[in-house]
């Protein structure tokens, strides 16, 4: 059972709440992370956040979860979904499980948002169920060993 985690959010989801209601709901950032963390709580686990614009400091914060002792990853990667193999490298080399979790169906939307660099390397995604797929992935992260 995955006992300490890490929610991270990527570029722009710090607007969640404030704008595009219809593609993103009307939940903030905060109130995401706070029923992350009262779910992890209630689990007898530990979760932190992290939010940044800026893919380095993502990056960082990926390779201090290792030292940390962070076993699970839960991470929306936002726009860099789409762009980013430093992230991807830096998943890759820290070698930590992770959920990927889009809150839109990229899918169903402009067609340079169908590819991740990430998926190939998730344990699993989860995409268009709103902000109730970080409530699953956090849900599964705990049942992982
Ligand atoms: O659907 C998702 O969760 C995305 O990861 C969100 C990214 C987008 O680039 C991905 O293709 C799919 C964008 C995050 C922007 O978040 C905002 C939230 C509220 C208002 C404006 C932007």
């Amino acid at each position: 059972m995955a006992r300490n985690l890490l929610l991270l959010n990527g570029p722009n989801l710090n607007l969640l709440g404030t704008r595009e209601p219809a593609t993103y709901g009307a939940s903030t950032l905060a109130d995401v992370e706070q029923a992350a963390q009262a779910q992890a709580k209630a689990a007898g686990a530990q979760l932190a956040c992290y939010q940044s614009n800026h893919e380095g400091a993502l990056i960082d914060r990926i390779h201090a979860a290792r030292t940390e002792g962070v076993d699970f990853i839960v991470i929306n990667p936002g726009g860099y979904t789409h762009t980013s193999i430093a992230l991807r490298d830096a998943l890759a080399g820290v070698a930590l499980p992770f959920i990927e979790v889009h809150i839109s169906n990229i899918y169903r939307r402009e067609e340079f948002r169908h590819h991740s660099y990430l998926s190939a390397i998730a344990q699993g995604t989860i995409c268009g169920l709103g902000i109730e797929g970080y409530r699953l992935a956090i849900d599964f992260a705990l049942k992982s060993s």
